[in-house]
């Protein structure tokens, strides 16, 4: 299978792939290299990517995006009062989590977000696998940094309900720094100093990253998760819905598919302001058969988004601070992200860093560069150079147990803020039975959002008393792994023994390779020795086997309804085509080949076909193309070979005649 990594954007998704000659990034069935992050329902099928996108307007209600930031939500999250304003569709909880209300093949229904991302990386898995011609399971995904714990595991639950194996997450800021180390050489010794600033769709995410030679290490990292592209966006449609209002007394804000039309061309003419001094606004026939037309120049437009860069500097401050590092020690300063490209937020940025901005990296592939690497890293048919990286802990997790009697502590922050990930530490704690550990997010208010704090519950099972009747230590290994995830690793008891150890002697100059005479001394010292494995129950938010069994099947199910809807179209296609293909020939190529009789007969025929295709085989089943198809080409075949047996024969004279 190939190695590939996802760069799954709020806006657009970008997919690379690492094979032996490098990485490359994959084109879509359109020829694009991103493809829309959207998911839509018709009466039929789904459309996906691109033809979600094609379709969106006319179908607003049953169009969903925002994937990324209602995955791994419940309804009741605040956040998700946020994000409403981006979602056309109506938001319902499903069984503790957040879905969305679609009519899909004639029904009102409902699916969980983590459906829905599934859907769109099971769209994603098709065209990497039609593009790279091998079939894909191992991916490695980005997420945001300040993702939490029961986000990177909803994620990781939709990549297997698309029957993929996602092999590790990668914090987005920091796909995009392995993509800038991996291939660059740092002399001996060197560090270099680097913030990376990415501004997408829907956020801001900046690193700050120390190289060396073969690797790197995320020093510290800040997030403003409501800054980007779409909040720029809303900011200045907002404006004109209140300039039209005004201008022509329509308000856009009552009719969605007019609100989202002059959304669409605010975001063109935004990026046409990023490149030039003023652009056009227009919307044909808008709603009331008004057609609205504005002007915009680019001091404007910054003066309406004076909020949000008057906010631009915070998390660099707080990033760059965290890090430890002054101004003066960082090297360069790496943009990527489409929102980057906004001169105003330039200016603004390199201002505040004293220096000249870098672009070093492709601004919209460099993620999923990075991520295609780490997942051929993992791969045991690839080879690539090593390297290593090492990121850092957002948000502290405190781990608590219920103590026992003699117990004064009941909870310990195992992974502070700023501390390395992946990371493992070690606690005992004395129990003769059964016990469960959980682990919680310290502090509520650095979540993204007000999320429930709570991680998981482990319970770690077979802990027996000791001969003696004491209860044994044990030893539990505490772990944020390389996905970022909270987890329990492993529990065992474990017994204190005097040890017979070895004493190293210190050997005198000159003694180098003498026989020593006396017997090797050791000394004995108190040790840990470890003894029984415990069984670990692990209970966190990601699904249970059975229910993702299920769904899996479930999402099989419409990929096939899909491919269904798509064969059917592809056959009626097809009848259609030999209909007008036939009706031309068989008056010209084939002319020769039947009967007037016969060509007569065809000919209602293929008028009768077509009439139908136009009445009640407007909409037939796949089978009834077939079967309409077999019925012409019964006769058209007949015709058709006779020709074919016809030219066969001139070809064959024609040789016979060079032959001779
Ligand atoms: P996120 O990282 O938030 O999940 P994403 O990765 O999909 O989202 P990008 O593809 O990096 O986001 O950027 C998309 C945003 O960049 C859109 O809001 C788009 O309007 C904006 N954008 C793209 N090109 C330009 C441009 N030339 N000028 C201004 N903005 C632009
Ligand atoms: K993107
Ligand atoms: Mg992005």
């Amino acid at each position: 299978s190939g190695s590939v990594g996802i760069d799954i954007g709020n806006a657009n998704t970008v997919v690379a792939v690492a094979r032996n000659r490098g990485i490359d990034v994959i084109v879509n069935e359109v020829s694009n290299r991103s493809t829309p992050s959207l998911v839509a329902f018709g009466p039929k099928n789904r459309f996906i990517g691109e033809s979600a996108k094609t379709q969106e307007i006319t179908n607003l209600k049953n169009t969903i995006g925002s994937l990324k930031r209602i995955v791994g939500r419940s309804l009741s999250d605040p956040e998700l009062q946020y994000e409403k304003q981006f979602i056309p569709g109506e938001l319902v909880d499903i069984n503790g989590t957040v879905g969305v209300k679609v009519w899909y093949q004639g029904e009102q229904t409902a699916f969980t977000a983590t459906q829905l991302l599934a859907m769109y990386l099971s769209k994603i898995k098709a065209i990497t696998q039609a593009e790279i011609q091998m079939p894909v399971t191992d991916v490695v995904l980005a997420v945001p940094g300040w993702y939490t714990d029961a986000q990177r595991r909803a994620l990781i639950d939709a990549g297997h309900i698309a029957s993929l194996n996602p092999v590790r997450l990668v914090n987005e800021t920091t796909a995009a720094a392995i993509s800038y180390g991996v291939f660059r050489t740092f002399p001996d010794g060197q560090t270099k100093n680097v913030v990376f600033v990415d501004i997408g769709h829907s956020s801001y995410n900046v690193s700050v990253v120390a190289f060396k030679q073969g690797e790197l290490k995320v020093l510290a990292s800040a997030y403003d998760i409501h800054f980007g592209g779409r909040e720029f966006d809303h900011a200045l449609t907002e404006f004109f819905a209140k300039q039209f209002k005004e201008k022509y007394n329509i308000d856009v804000h009552e009719n969605l598919k007019a609100y989202s039309r002059v959304l669409t061309q605010t975001e063109r003419l935004k990026k046409i302001l990023s490149a030039n001094a003023t652009a056009p606004l227009n919307v044909e026939s808008v709603m009331n058969d008004v057609d609205v037309s504005s002007v915009l120049n680019r001091s404007e437009l910054e003066e309406l988004v004076k909020p949000l860069l008057d906010r631009l500097v915070v998390p660099l401050e707080t990033a760059i601070k965290e890090s430890n590092l002054s101004l003066e020690e960082i090297d360069s300063v790496e943009l990527i992200g489409g929102c980057t490209r906004v001169p105003a937020i330039k200016d603004t940025i390199s201002k505040f860093v004293g220096k000249p901005l870098s672009f070093t990296l492709n601004q919209d592939e460099a993620i999923a560069r990075g991520c295609a690497f780490v997942c051929a890293s993992h791969s045991p048919t690839l080879r690539v150079r090593p390297y290593k990286f090492e990121d850092v802990n957002q948000y502290s997790v405190t781990f608590q147990w219920e103590p026992v009697e003699g117990e004064d502590l009941s909870e310990l922050e195992v992974f502070p803020h700023g501390n390395v990930v992946p990371s493992t530490k070690i606690i005992t704690l004395f129990r003769d039975d059964t016990f469960d550990i959980e682990a919680r997010y310290t502090y509520p208010d650095t979540l993204p959002g007000a999320v429930n704090t709570w991680i998981g519950k482990w319970t770690i099972k077979g802990a027996k008393p000791t001969e003696k009747g004491e209860a044994p230590a044990v030893k539990i290994r505490l772990r944020t792994d390389h996905s970022g995830l909270v987890t329990i690793d492993s529990a065992y008891t474990a017994v204190e023994e005097i040890v017979d150890e070895p004493v190293e002697e210190s050997k005198k100059e000159g003694e180098e390779g003498k026989e020593s005479s006396q017997p090797p001394k050791s000394r004995p010292v108190k040790k840990w020795v470890r003894k029984d494995t415990l069984a670990i129950i692990h209970g966190t938010t990601a699904l249970e086997q059975s229910v993702k069994q299920s769904l899996i099947e479930k999402e099989n199910q419409m990929v096939e309804d899909d491919k269904h809807v798509a064969d059917t179209e592809d056959r009626k296609n097809a009848l259609e085509e030999y209909i007008y293909d036939m009706r031309g020939k068989i008056d010209d190529r084939y002319a020769d080949f039947a009967s007037d009789e016969e060509k007569s007969k065809f000919r209602t025929m293929l008028d009768a076909a077509e009439d139908w295709l136009y009445d009640e085989g407007e909409d037939a089943t796949k089978s009834q193309y077939i079967a309409k198809y077999d019925e012409l080409n019964a006769v058209g075949g007949v015709i058709k070979g006779r020709y074919l047996q016809a030219e066969q024969e001139k070809r064959e004279a024609e040789q016979r005649k060079r032959d001779e």
